[in-house]
C-alpha cells in the first residue's frame, strides 16, 4: 500500500470509528508497527455476501487489506487450496498464533439434531467454530446471520439456526447487516489492532460507532417525513421526486445501523438501499429483519430531529457545512456523490405539494 493509500485509509477508519481529531496517526503507527493480526475466517449457514461485501472494499482493496493490514489465515471462499490441505492450513494457524488470532464467523449456527445441516470436513459448524474460538483473541460475527441467526432462522427455522453467541460461553462482537457493510467490520479489527481490544458496544453486543442511532436519524428522506411527504406507491410522483418511504413500509424508524453515512460499495452518494429508492427492511435487527412482512409500518422509535441537518440559524464554525459532509462522504470513498446529496438537502426548498394520493394527515406510526 502506497503511503497515500495508508492515511487515506487510516483516515477513513478514524473517522468510521469516531475517533478524535488526530487519532489515524495512532492508528497508522499501529498498523505500520504491529504485526499484521491473523485472521481464521469460518463460514456456515449464509449466502456468502458479506465475503462479497468485503470483495468490494476499495479503501483498502481487498488484496492489500490482506497483504499490508491482516494475514488472512483461512477463508474457504477465497483460498485457493482444498480438502485436507486446507483444513492443515487452519490448524497451522491456530497453533502458530494460538491466544492471539480474530476469529470471524460468517453463517448462522445449525443446532437441530446436532448441528448435522452444515458440516465441513466431516465437523459440524458448532464443533468446529467452538474448536476455532477456545485459542481466539477475538471473535467476530460478521453478518445478521452470525449476529442472531439472520435469515436461516427465518420461521419456523426448520435447522436450528442461531448466532454465534448463543453456543460460546466468550464475548462475541457482532456485525450485523445483510450483508454487512464492511467499513465497520474493517473499523473493528483495526480498533483491535490500535487499542488491543475490541470497540465499545451496545447491549446487542454491536459496535457503537456503527449501530448506536437509528437510520431514521441520518435519512437524506428525512426532512420529507418530518414535513409528511411519503411515497405512497412505488413510482408514483412521491418515490420520483425522492420523498419518505414509510408509508412503504421503511424500517428505518426501527433500525439501528450507519448505512445512510457509510453507504454501500464505495460508488458515490444515494448508495445504500433507501438512497436507491427501496424502503429499508431492517436486516441489521433482530425482530425486524426477515420477521417483519415489507410493507407493514415500522414502529418509530425516535422523533428526535436528525444531527446531519442543519438548524435555521447556525452558531459560526458548529453544525453541519459542506466540509464534514465532505468527511462523511470520504469514509464511503464518496467524496463527490455523497457530497453532493448533502449539498442538495442543504439548498432544499420547503415543497409542500402533495403527491395524487397521498395524505394530508399522515399517520407516522
Ligand atoms: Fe447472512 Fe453473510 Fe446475509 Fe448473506 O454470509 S447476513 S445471508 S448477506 O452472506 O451471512
Ligand atoms: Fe428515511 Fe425510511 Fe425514515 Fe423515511 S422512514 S426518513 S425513508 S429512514
Ligand atoms: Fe439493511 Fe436497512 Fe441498511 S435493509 S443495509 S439496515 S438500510
Amino acid at each position: 500500500m502506497s503511503r497515500r493509500e495508508l492515511m487515506q485509509f487510516c483516515a477513513t477508519l478514524a473517522t468510521t470509528l469516531g475517533l478524535a481529531k488526530g487519532a489515524e496517526a495512532q492508528v497508522q503507527q499501529a498498523i505500520e508497527h504491529s504485526k499484521r493480526p491473523s485472521v481464521i475466517w469460518l463460514h456456515f449457514q449464509e449466502c456468502t455476501r458479506c465475503t462479497e461485501s468485503l470483495l468490494r472494499a476499495e479503501h483498502p482493496t481487498l488484496e492489500k487489506l490482506i497483504l499490508d493490514v491482516i494475514s488472512l489465515d483461512y477463508h474457504e471462499t477465497l483460498f485457493a487450496a482444498a480438502g485436507h490441505q486446507f483444513e492443515a492450513a487452519r490448524k497451522q494457524a491456530m497453533a502458530e498464533n494460538k491466544g492471539r488470532y480474530v476469529l470471524v464467523v460468517e453463517g448462522a449456527i445449525p443446532t437441530r439434531d446436532n448441528g448435522i445441516y452444515c458440516k465441513i470436513g466431516g465437523h459440524t459448524a458448532i464443533e468446529l467454530t467452538r474448536e476455532c474460538a477456545a485459542d481466539a483473541a477475538a471473535i467476530i460475527a460478521i453478518g445478521s446471520c452470525a449476529a442472531w441467526g439472520g435469515m436461516p432462522s427465518t420461521d419456523p427455522n426448520p435447522t436450528g439456526a442461531v448466532g454465534v453467541h448463543k453456543i460460546l460461553d466468550k464475548p462475541v462482537v457482532n456485525i450485523p447487516g445483510c450483508p454487512p457493510n464492511p467499513y465497520n467490520f474493517l473499523a473493528t479489527v483495526v480498533h483491535f489492532l490500535t487499542f488491543g481490544e475490541l470497540p465499545p458496544v451496545d447491549h446487542l453486543n454491536r459496535p457503537l460507532f456503527a449501530y448506536s442511532r437509528l437510520i431514521h436519524e441520518h435519512c437524506e428522506r428525512r426532512a420529507h417525513f418530518d414535513a409528511g411527504r411519503f411515497a405512497m406507491e412505488f413510482g408514483d410522483e412521491g418515490h420520483r421526486q425522492g420523498w419518505c418511504l414509510y408509508k412503504l413500509g421503511c424500517k428505518g424508524p426501527e433500525t439501528y445501523a450507519n448505512c445512510p453515512t457509510v453507504l454501500f460499495g464505495d460508488a458515490g452518494g444515494g448508495t445504500w438501499p433507501v438512497g436507491c429508492g427501496h424502503p429499508c427492511i431492517g436486516c441489521t435487527e433482530e425482530g425486524v429483519g426477515f420477521a417483519k412482512p415489507i410493507h407493514t409500518l415500522a414502529r418509530v422509535k425516535n422523533l428526535e430531529p436528525p444531527v446531519t441537518y442543519p438548524g435555521i440559524r447556525e452558531p459560526q464554525g458548529e453544525g453541519a457545512s459542506l466540509g464534514s459532509a465532505a468527511l462523511l462522504a470520504a469514509v464511503a470513498g464518496a467524496a463527490a456523490g455523497a457530497g453532493a446529496m448533502v449539498a442538495r438537502n442543504l439548498g432544499k426548498g420547503t415543497q409542500t405539494t402533495e403527491p395524487a394520493g397521498n395524505e394530508s394527515d399522515a399517520t407516522r406510526g
